[in-house]
């Protein structure tokens, strides 16, 4: 089994409802169970600010399907949540990002691990630290320093 981390964010319809959701159902994909989950966060928006605050959240999961199996599971469970692809950068219901896969570097036309927004999002970085503090991540280095050497917008746990 492959330890990968998936990043949680939804700022429509009951966020909180969304991303609990959702770790139930990363826990129900084939060959992969939820292992940790973060506590929620919540921040401003990156990107356009006429949308609301967003809700955050990381999972470990281990899965035994390759990465891009994964990433077919992780579009249908955003479908599911009625993501419908608008505007770039614009709010969202669900969206499930393949941060991490176990050591692998991905560079594919659907794919690129480690996710390329890791290291500028506090909002990634927060709650990854929280479950993972000594995870050292391919090309990127050690979580915690980029954690603290990040300067994006606050982000503020919840529960
Ligand atoms: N901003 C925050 N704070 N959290 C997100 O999950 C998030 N997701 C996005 C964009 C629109 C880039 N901004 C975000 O996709």
């Amino acid at each position: 089994m492959i330890s990968a981390y998936i990043g949680l964010g939804s700022n429509l319809d009951h966020p909180e409802r969304q991303l609990l959701r959702a770790m139930e159902e990363l826990d129900g994909i084939p060959e992969t169970r939820l292992h940790r989950a973060s506590s929620l966060y919540t921040g401003a928006p990156m990107g356009p600010q006429d949308q609301p605050d967003y809700l955050n959240a990381v999972a470990e999961i281990r899965t035994g399907l390759a990465p891009l199996l994964l990433l077919d599971e992780l579009q249908r469970i955003e479908g599911q949540h009625g993501r419908i692809r608008g505007r770039r950068w614009g709010p969202r219901t669900l969206d499930l990002d393949l941060l991490l896969y176990g050591d692998r570097v991905i560079r594919e036309q659907r794919l690129t691990v480690p996710h390329p927004g890791i290291a500028r999002r506090a909002f990634v970085l927060k709650p990854l630290e929280e479950i993972a503090p000594g995870l050292l991540a391919p090309e990127l280095g050690a979580i915690k320093e980029l954690s603290a050497a990040c300067t994006d917008r606050q982000v503020r746990r919840i529960k």
